[in-house]
Protein backbone atom coordinates (compact mmCIF):
# COMPACT_ATOMS: atom_id res chain seq x y z
CA UNK A 1 0.00 0.00 0.00
CA UNK A 2 1.16 3.44 -0.83
CA UNK A 3 2.63 4.86 2.36
CA UNK A 4 1.16 8.59 2.07
CA UNK A 5 -2.19 6.73 1.79
CA UNK A 6 -3.84 6.90 4.64
CA UNK A 7 -5.89 3.56 6.17
CA UNK A 8 -9.81 3.78 6.32
CA UNK A 9 -9.31 3.36 10.13
CA UNK A 10 -7.03 6.75 10.38
CA UNK A 11 -8.82 8.64 7.92
CA UNK A 12 -11.92 8.16 10.00
CA UNK A 13 -9.64 9.45 13.16
CA UNK A 14 -8.76 12.68 11.54
CA UNK A 15 -11.97 13.23 9.85
CA UNK A 16 -13.42 12.59 13.97
CA UNK A 17 -11.37 15.94 15.47
CA UNK A 18 -13.31 18.18 12.12
CA UNK A 19 -16.30 16.33 11.51
CA UNK A 20 -18.88 15.74 14.78
CA UNK A 21 -18.92 11.87 14.16
CA UNK A 22 -16.35 12.35 11.70
CA UNK A 23 -18.73 12.63 9.09
CA UNK A 24 -20.96 14.69 7.05
CA UNK A 25 -24.68 12.51 7.59
CA UNK A 26 -24.90 9.67 10.00
CA UNK A 27 -25.65 6.71 8.01
CA UNK A 28 -22.05 6.85 6.47
CA UNK A 29 -20.12 6.34 10.12
CA UNK A 30 -21.02 2.83 10.40
CA UNK A 31 -22.54 3.22 13.56
CA UNK A 32 -24.90 0.17 13.37
CA UNK A 33 -22.04 -2.14 12.30
CA UNK A 34 -19.02 -2.18 14.58
CA UNK A 35 -16.82 -1.21 11.32
CA UNK A 36 -14.91 1.48 10.49
CA UNK A 37 -16.26 3.21 7.41
CA UNK A 38 -14.58 2.82 4.24
CA UNK A 39 -13.33 6.09 2.74
CA UNK A 40 -13.80 6.24 -1.02
CA UNK A 41 -11.69 7.50 -3.35
CA UNK A 42 -12.91 7.42 -6.79
CA UNK A 43 -15.89 4.97 -8.33
CA UNK A 44 -16.60 3.37 -12.06
CA UNK A 45 -19.69 1.37 -13.36
CA UNK A 46 -21.08 -0.64 -10.51
CA UNK A 47 -17.80 -0.67 -8.46
CA UNK A 48 -16.77 2.06 -5.63
CA UNK A 49 -12.67 1.91 -4.99
CA UNK A 50 -11.26 2.72 -1.17
CA UNK A 51 -8.51 4.70 -0.58
CA UNK A 52 -6.69 1.65 0.65
CA UNK A 53 -7.17 0.72 -3.34
CA UNK A 54 -10.24 -2.26 -2.34
CA UNK A 55 -12.50 -2.32 -4.83
CA UNK A 56 -16.19 -3.06 -4.00
CA UNK A 57 -19.05 -3.99 -5.89
CA UNK A 58 -21.48 -1.45 -4.52
CA UNK A 59 -24.76 -1.74 -3.69
CA UNK A 60 -25.30 1.55 -1.65
CA UNK A 61 -25.29 3.72 -5.40
CA UNK A 62 -24.56 6.99 -2.86
CA UNK A 63 -28.17 6.22 -1.15
CA UNK A 64 -29.91 5.80 -4.74
CA UNK A 65 -28.87 8.35 -7.62
CA UNK A 66 -26.51 6.16 -9.76
CA UNK A 67 -28.75 3.83 -11.13
CA UNK A 68 -26.59 4.31 -14.35
CA UNK A 69 -23.51 3.25 -12.55
CA UNK A 70 -20.87 5.49 -11.08
CA UNK A 71 -19.09 8.44 -13.61
CA UNK A 72 -20.93 7.59 -16.77
CA UNK A 73 -19.58 9.12 -19.78
CA UNK A 74 -22.14 10.65 -20.67
CA UNK A 75 -23.20 12.33 -17.44
CA UNK A 76 -19.57 13.02 -16.52
CA UNK A 77 -19.50 14.77 -20.63
CA UNK A 78 -22.38 17.56 -19.37
CA UNK A 79 -21.28 17.93 -16.15
CA UNK A 80 -17.97 18.93 -17.78
CA UNK A 81 -19.30 21.09 -20.21
CA UNK A 82 -21.62 22.97 -17.71
CA UNK A 83 -18.91 23.29 -15.78
CA UNK A 84 -17.07 25.36 -18.74
CA UNK A 85 -19.70 27.72 -18.67
CA UNK A 86 -20.47 29.01 -15.23
CA UNK A 87 -20.92 26.80 -11.91
CA UNK A 88 -23.99 29.03 -10.69
CA UNK A 89 -26.17 31.80 -11.91
CA UNK A 90 -29.03 32.22 -9.89
CA UNK A 91 -30.84 33.00 -12.48
CA UNK A 92 -33.53 31.14 -14.96
CA UNK A 93 -31.97 29.07 -17.46
CA UNK A 94 -32.86 27.00 -20.43
CA UNK A 95 -31.89 23.74 -18.82
CA UNK A 96 -34.63 23.95 -16.09
CA UNK A 97 -37.45 24.56 -18.20
CA UNK A 98 -36.04 21.54 -19.90
CA UNK A 99 -35.94 19.38 -16.80
CA UNK A 100 -39.25 20.43 -15.72
CA UNK A 101 -40.92 19.05 -18.73
CA UNK A 102 -39.29 15.73 -18.77
CA UNK A 103 -40.37 15.38 -15.11
CA UNK A 104 -43.89 16.41 -15.93
CA UNK A 105 -43.98 13.83 -19.23
CA UNK A 106 -42.82 11.04 -16.43
CA UNK A 107 -45.04 11.63 -14.00
CA UNK A 108 -48.91 12.24 -15.04
CA UNK A 109 -50.13 13.51 -11.56
CA UNK A 110 -47.02 16.37 -11.94
CA UNK A 111 -48.26 19.60 -13.80
CA UNK A 112 -45.90 22.08 -12.03
CA UNK A 113 -42.57 21.43 -10.82
CA UNK A 114 -40.17 23.66 -8.37
CA UNK A 115 -36.23 22.46 -8.00
CA UNK A 116 -34.93 22.42 -5.11
CA UNK A 117 -31.38 20.81 -4.05
CA UNK A 118 -32.02 17.89 -1.21
CA UNK A 119 -35.13 15.46 -0.81
CA UNK A 120 -34.88 17.31 2.72
CA UNK A 121 -36.36 20.38 1.16
CA UNK A 122 -38.10 18.87 -1.08
CA UNK A 123 -40.40 16.87 1.28
CA UNK A 124 -40.58 20.02 3.50
CA UNK A 125 -41.83 22.11 1.03
CA UNK A 126 -44.69 19.55 0.25
CA UNK A 127 -45.33 19.79 3.70
CA UNK A 128 -45.84 23.47 4.07
CA UNK A 129 -47.56 23.30 0.26
CA UNK A 130 -50.02 20.94 1.63
CA UNK A 131 -50.58 23.28 4.58
CA UNK A 132 -50.37 26.69 2.77
CA UNK A 133 -53.11 24.92 0.08
CA UNK A 134 -55.53 23.29 2.87
CA UNK A 135 -55.03 25.73 5.68
CA UNK A 136 -55.06 22.84 8.01
CA UNK A 137 -51.83 22.03 10.43
CA UNK A 138 -51.81 18.71 10.71
CA UNK A 139 -49.93 15.85 9.12
CA UNK A 140 -50.21 12.06 8.56
CA UNK A 141 -47.16 10.57 8.35
CA UNK A 142 -46.24 6.29 8.41
CA UNK A 143 -43.76 5.21 10.91
CA UNK A 144 -40.39 4.26 9.89
CA UNK A 145 -40.74 6.46 6.54
CA UNK A 146 -37.94 8.81 6.13
CA UNK A 147 -38.65 12.28 4.66
CA UNK A 148 -35.86 14.21 5.49
CA UNK A 149 -34.05 15.74 8.47
CA UNK A 150 -36.95 18.97 8.30
CA UNK A 151 -38.56 19.64 11.87
CA UNK A 152 -41.78 18.24 10.90
CA UNK A 153 -40.67 14.83 9.73
CA UNK A 154 -38.05 13.86 12.45
CA UNK A 155 -40.85 12.13 14.27
CA UNK A 156 -40.91 8.41 14.23
CA UNK A 157 -38.49 8.56 11.64
CA UNK A 158 -36.27 5.42 9.26
CA UNK A 159 -32.95 5.22 7.89
CA UNK A 160 -30.33 6.94 10.56
CA UNK A 161 -32.81 7.42 12.90
CA UNK A 162 -34.21 4.05 12.68
CA UNK A 163 -30.17 2.36 13.14
CA UNK A 164 -29.18 4.90 16.15
CA UNK A 165 -32.42 3.47 17.95
CA UNK A 166 -33.73 7.64 17.78
CA UNK A 167 -37.57 7.84 17.93
CA UNK A 168 -37.08 11.37 17.08
CA UNK A 169 -34.35 14.26 16.84
CA UNK A 170 -33.73 16.12 19.91
CA UNK A 171 -34.21 20.56 18.94
CA UNK A 172 -37.72 19.71 17.57
CA UNK A 173 -40.38 21.47 19.37
CA UNK A 174 -43.14 19.48 21.06
CA UNK A 175 -45.31 21.99 19.18
CA UNK A 176 -43.98 20.82 15.87
CA UNK A 177 -44.00 17.18 16.41
CA UNK A 178 -47.41 17.12 18.00
CA UNK A 179 -48.86 18.52 14.52
CA UNK A 180 -47.29 14.91 13.05
CA UNK A 181 -49.66 12.10 13.68
CA UNK A 182 -48.46 8.59 13.19
CA UNK A 183 -49.96 5.36 11.95
CA UNK A 184 -48.31 2.25 10.86
CA UNK A 185 -47.43 1.44 7.39
CA UNK A 186 -50.14 -0.96 5.86
CA UNK A 187 -52.86 -0.39 7.94
CA UNK A 188 -55.45 1.44 6.91
CA UNK A 189 -57.72 1.33 9.51
CA UNK A 190 -55.46 3.41 11.46
CA UNK A 191 -55.49 6.45 8.89
CA UNK A 192 -58.89 6.17 8.82
CA UNK A 193 -58.85 6.99 12.95
CA UNK A 194 -56.36 9.93 12.66
CA UNK A 195 -58.89 10.95 10.08
CA UNK A 196 -61.64 10.92 12.35
CA UNK A 197 -60.82 12.29 15.37
CA UNK A 198 -58.95 15.06 13.60
CA UNK A 199 -61.91 15.64 11.21
CA UNK A 200 -61.40 19.21 9.40
CA UNK A 201 -57.62 19.14 10.73
CA UNK A 202 -55.60 16.83 8.74
CA UNK A 203 -54.03 19.00 6.01
CA UNK A 204 -52.28 15.47 4.02
CA UNK A 205 -50.67 12.23 4.59
CA UNK A 206 -46.96 12.09 3.37
CA UNK A 207 -46.30 8.46 2.03
CA UNK A 208 -42.85 6.77 0.71
CA UNK A 209 -45.55 4.71 -1.43
CA UNK A 210 -42.94 2.33 -1.30
CA UNK A 211 -41.00 1.97 2.01
CA UNK A 212 -37.05 1.95 1.43
CA UNK A 213 -35.73 3.76 4.56
CA UNK A 214 -36.47 0.93 6.99
CA UNK A 215 -35.40 -1.39 4.18
CA UNK A 216 -37.88 -2.58 1.54
CA UNK A 217 -41.18 -2.58 2.53
CA UNK A 218 -44.26 -3.34 -0.01
CA UNK A 219 -47.15 -1.56 0.17
CA UNK A 220 -49.66 -4.10 0.23
CA UNK A 221 -52.60 -4.92 -1.87
CA UNK A 222 -55.37 -1.87 -2.41
CA UNK A 223 -53.28 -0.25 0.52
CA UNK A 224 -51.89 2.86 -1.99
CA UNK A 225 -55.86 3.37 -3.20
CA UNK A 226 -56.93 3.35 0.29
CA UNK A 227 -54.69 6.28 1.25
CA UNK A 228 -56.16 7.96 -2.01
CA UNK A 229 -59.78 7.48 -1.09
CA UNK A 230 -59.14 8.39 2.19
CA UNK A 231 -57.87 11.94 1.50
CA UNK A 232 -60.61 12.13 -1.17
CA UNK A 233 -63.38 11.92 1.58
CA UNK A 234 -61.65 13.43 4.34
CA UNK A 235 -60.22 16.95 1.36
CA UNK A 236 -56.71 16.10 2.24
CA UNK A 237 -53.62 16.22 0.20
CA UNK A 238 -51.81 12.88 -0.96
CA UNK A 239 -47.72 13.63 -0.90
CA UNK A 240 -45.60 10.48 -2.21
CA UNK A 241 -42.55 10.70 -1.51
CA UNK A 242 -40.91 9.31 -4.51
CA UNK A 243 -37.36 10.84 -3.80
CA UNK A 244 -36.21 7.29 -3.43
CA UNK A 245 -38.77 5.45 -5.83
CA UNK A 246 -38.64 7.97 -8.51
CA UNK A 247 -37.33 7.17 -11.67
CA UNK A 248 -36.16 3.78 -9.89
CA UNK A 249 -39.23 2.07 -9.74
CA UNK A 250 -40.12 2.25 -12.77
CA UNK A 251 -39.52 5.96 -15.24
CA UNK A 252 -42.83 7.49 -13.66
CA UNK A 253 -41.79 5.86 -10.16
CA UNK A 254 -44.64 4.43 -8.34
CA UNK A 255 -47.29 6.24 -9.91
CA UNK A 256 -46.41 4.60 -12.79
CA UNK A 257 -45.75 1.37 -11.60
CA UNK A 258 -48.92 1.24 -9.09
CA UNK A 259 -50.96 3.35 -11.58
CA UNK A 260 -52.03 5.54 -9.11
CA UNK A 261 -51.96 9.57 -8.58
CA UNK A 262 -50.70 11.79 -5.75
CA UNK A 263 -51.49 15.50 -5.21
CA UNK A 264 -47.84 16.14 -4.68
CA UNK A 265 -44.76 13.71 -5.32
CA UNK A 266 -41.19 14.61 -4.18
CA UNK A 267 -38.74 13.81 -6.37
CA UNK A 268 -34.68 13.73 -5.73
CA UNK A 269 -31.73 11.11 -5.68
CA UNK A 270 -31.91 10.30 -9.59
CA UNK A 271 -33.40 13.07 -11.06
CA UNK A 272 -29.92 15.40 -9.88
CA UNK A 273 -28.18 12.19 -12.07
CA UNK A 274 -25.39 12.44 -8.81
CA UNK A 275 -25.55 16.02 -7.92
CA UNK A 276 -27.44 17.98 -5.42
CA UNK A 277 -30.83 18.06 -7.21
CA UNK A 278 -34.47 17.13 -6.08
CA UNK A 279 -37.87 18.37 -6.70
CA UNK A 280 -41.43 18.60 -5.78
CA UNK A 281 -44.38 18.95 -8.57
CA UNK A 282 -47.93 18.45 -8.39
CA UNK A 283 -51.24 19.66 -9.78
CA UNK A 284 -51.08 23.48 -11.21
CA UNK A 285 -53.77 24.76 -8.45
CA UNK A 286 -51.77 23.39 -5.75
CA UNK A 287 -48.55 24.53 -7.06
CA UNK A 288 -49.55 28.10 -7.77
CA UNK A 289 -49.63 28.60 -4.17
CA UNK A 290 -45.90 28.98 -3.82
CA UNK A 291 -43.96 32.08 -4.48
CA UNK A 292 -43.70 34.53 -6.25
CA UNK A 293 -47.45 32.88 -7.33
CA UNK A 294 -49.26 32.48 -4.07
CA UNK A 295 -48.23 33.09 -0.21
CA UNK A 296 -46.20 29.36 0.66
CA UNK A 297 -43.10 30.79 0.31
CA UNK A 298 -39.31 29.00 -0.56
CA UNK A 299 -36.55 29.61 -2.22
CA UNK A 300 -32.88 28.27 -2.78
CA UNK A 301 -29.75 30.14 -4.10
CA UNK A 302 -28.54 26.87 -5.73
CA UNK A 303 -32.16 25.94 -6.98
CA UNK A 304 -31.73 24.60 -10.36
CA UNK A 305 -27.76 24.83 -10.90
CA UNK A 306 -26.67 24.82 -14.31
CA UNK A 307 -24.16 21.21 -13.25
CA UNK A 308 -27.11 19.63 -11.93
CA UNK A 309 -29.67 19.81 -14.37
CA UNK A 310 -27.40 19.09 -16.73
CA UNK A 311 -26.74 16.11 -15.28
CA UNK A 312 -30.22 15.56 -14.53
CA UNK A 313 -31.70 15.93 -18.04
CA UNK A 314 -28.63 13.63 -19.71
CA UNK A 315 -29.43 11.17 -16.62
CA UNK A 316 -33.26 11.14 -17.52
CA UNK A 317 -32.72 10.66 -21.32
CA UNK A 318 -30.38 7.80 -20.98
CA UNK A 319 -33.31 6.31 -18.45
CA UNK A 320 -36.02 7.40 -21.21
CA UNK A 321 -34.21 4.80 -23.56
CA UNK A 322 -36.59 1.39 -24.21
CA UNK A 323 -35.80 -1.61 -22.23
CA UNK A 324 -34.07 0.02 -19.66
CA UNK A 325 -36.65 -0.52 -16.52
CA UNK A 326 -36.36 -4.48 -18.34
CA UNK A 327 -32.88 -4.91 -17.89
CA UNK A 328 -32.94 -3.42 -14.24
CA UNK A 329 -35.88 -6.06 -13.36
CA UNK A 330 -33.95 -8.79 -14.77
CA UNK A 331 -31.12 -8.24 -13.00
CA UNK A 332 -32.70 -7.55 -9.84
CA UNK A 333 -34.55 -10.46 -9.99
CA UNK A 334 -31.32 -12.75 -10.68
CA UNK A 335 -29.81 -11.45 -7.37
CA UNK A 336 -33.44 -11.98 -5.41
CA UNK A 337 -33.37 -15.54 -6.89
CA UNK A 338 -29.74 -16.00 -5.87
CA UNK A 339 -29.98 -14.56 -2.56
CA UNK A 340 -32.84 -16.66 -2.26
CA UNK A 341 -30.96 -19.99 -3.30
CA UNK A 342 -27.91 -18.89 -1.34
CA UNK A 343 -29.82 -18.58 2.07
CA UNK A 344 -31.77 -21.58 1.33
CA UNK A 345 -28.20 -23.90 0.68
CA UNK A 346 -26.72 -21.95 4.42
CA UNK A 347 -29.98 -22.96 6.36
CA UNK A 348 -30.62 -19.13 7.19
CA UNK A 349 -33.75 -17.88 7.57
CA UNK A 350 -34.27 -14.74 5.69
CA UNK A 351 -37.24 -12.68 4.20
CA UNK A 352 -36.17 -11.09 1.08
CA UNK A 353 -38.99 -8.06 -0.18
CA UNK A 354 -38.25 -6.23 -3.27
CA UNK A 355 -39.60 -4.13 -5.86
CA UNK A 356 -37.95 -3.26 -9.21
CA UNK A 357 -34.00 -2.92 -8.47
CA UNK A 358 -34.60 -1.83 -4.86
CA UNK A 359 -34.21 -5.00 -2.44
CA UNK A 360 -33.47 -5.94 1.19
CA UNK A 361 -32.55 -8.88 2.97
CA UNK A 362 -34.50 -9.57 6.32
CA UNK A 363 -32.94 -11.76 8.74
CA UNK A 364 -36.15 -13.31 9.88
CA UNK A 365 -38.59 -16.61 8.70
CA UNK A 366 -41.70 -13.36 9.20
CA UNK A 367 -43.30 -11.43 6.64
CA UNK A 368 -41.76 -7.77 7.34
CA UNK A 369 -44.81 -5.37 6.45
CA UNK A 370 -44.13 -2.87 8.68
CA UNK A 371 -41.56 -0.89 10.91
CA UNK A 372 -42.17 -3.26 13.58
CA UNK A 373 -41.34 -5.95 11.57
CA UNK A 374 -38.07 -4.55 10.91
CA UNK A 375 -37.09 -3.43 14.21
CA UNK A 376 -37.91 -7.45 15.42
CA UNK A 377 -35.56 -8.87 13.04
CA UNK A 378 -32.40 -9.96 14.00
CA UNK A 379 -29.62 -7.28 13.30
CA UNK A 380 -26.84 -9.39 15.21
CA UNK A 381 -26.75 -11.99 12.36
CA UNK A 382 -27.05 -9.05 9.65
CA UNK A 383 -23.97 -7.23 11.53
CA UNK A 384 -22.22 -10.92 10.53
CA UNK A 385 -23.48 -10.84 7.32
CA UNK A 386 -22.51 -6.98 6.30
CA UNK A 387 -19.46 -6.93 7.65
CA UNK A 388 -17.92 -10.63 5.48
CA UNK A 389 -19.76 -9.38 2.42
CA UNK A 390 -17.29 -6.09 2.86
CA UNK A 391 -14.31 -8.33 3.96
CA UNK A 392 -15.21 -10.24 0.75
CA UNK A 393 -15.42 -7.17 -1.66
CA UNK A 394 -19.55 -6.46 -1.07
CA UNK A 395 -20.43 -2.89 -0.25
CA UNK A 396 -23.89 -2.99 0.97
CA UNK A 397 -25.70 -0.05 3.17
CA UNK A 398 -24.36 -0.64 6.45
CA UNK A 399 -27.57 -0.91 8.28
CA UNK A 400 -30.62 -3.44 8.65
CA UNK A 401 -32.29 -0.58 7.83
CA UNK A 402 -31.40 0.70 4.39
CA UNK A 403 -31.82 -1.03 1.10
CA UNK A 404 -29.99 -2.22 -1.10
CA UNK A 405 -29.76 -0.71 -4.72
CA UNK A 406 -29.27 -2.16 -8.29
CA UNK A 407 -27.65 -0.07 -10.93
CA UNK A 408 -27.47 -0.87 -14.94
CA UNK A 409 -23.86 -1.29 -14.58
CA UNK A 410 -24.60 -4.45 -12.62
CA UNK A 411 -23.96 -6.96 -14.73
CA UNK A 412 -24.21 -11.29 -14.50
CA UNK A 413 -21.08 -10.96 -13.23
CA UNK A 414 -21.23 -9.06 -10.32
CA UNK A 415 -24.34 -10.70 -9.85
CA UNK A 416 -22.80 -14.10 -9.34
CA UNK A 417 -19.82 -12.85 -7.31
CA UNK A 418 -22.51 -11.43 -5.00
CA UNK A 419 -24.14 -14.46 -4.67
CA UNK A 420 -21.36 -16.53 -4.11
CA UNK A 421 -19.95 -14.61 -1.29
CA UNK A 422 -23.59 -13.95 0.00
CA UNK A 423 -24.12 -18.19 0.42
CA UNK A 424 -20.47 -17.93 3.01
CA UNK A 425 -22.01 -14.43 4.51
CA UNK A 426 -25.53 -16.46 5.37
CA UNK A 427 -23.76 -18.99 6.87
CA UNK A 428 -21.36 -17.07 9.12
CA UNK A 429 -24.70 -14.95 9.98
CA UNK A 430 -26.27 -18.34 10.99
CA UNK A 431 -23.44 -19.14 13.90
CA UNK A 432 -24.31 -15.35 14.95
CA UNK A 433 -26.26 -15.43 18.23
N1 LIG B 1 -32.29 8.34 2.39
C1 LIG B 1 -30.90 8.08 2.58
C2 LIG B 1 -30.69 6.95 3.53
N2 LIG B 1 -31.80 6.17 3.74
C3 LIG B 1 -30.22 9.32 2.95
C4 LIG B 1 -28.78 9.17 3.06
C5 LIG B 1 -28.29 10.00 4.19
O1 LIG B 1 -29.05 10.22 5.15
O2 LIG B 1 -27.14 10.38 4.12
Amino acid sequence: MNQSVPSNKSAFEEAKKVLPGGVNSPVRAFGGVDVDPVFIASAQGAYVNSIEGKQYIDYVGSWGPMILGHAHPQVVEAIQQAASKGASFGAPTLAETELANRIIAAVPSIEQVRLVSSGTEAAMTAVRLARGFSGRDLIIKMSGCYHGHCDAMLVSAGSGLAEHGMPSSAGVPASIAEQTLIVPFNDLQAVRIAFEKNRGRVAGIIVEPVAANIGVVVPEEGYLQGLRRLCDENDAILIFDEVITGFRVAYGGVQQRYGIAADITCLGKIIGGGLPLAAVGGRRQIMSKLAPLGPVYQAGTLSGNPLATAAANVTLDLLARPGVYEKLEQTSAALEDGLRRSARKAQAAVTINRVGSLLSCFFTEKPVRNFADVQSTNIRQFKTFFSTMLEQGIYLAPSAYEAWFVSLAHTEKEIEKTINVAYYAFCKAQNTR
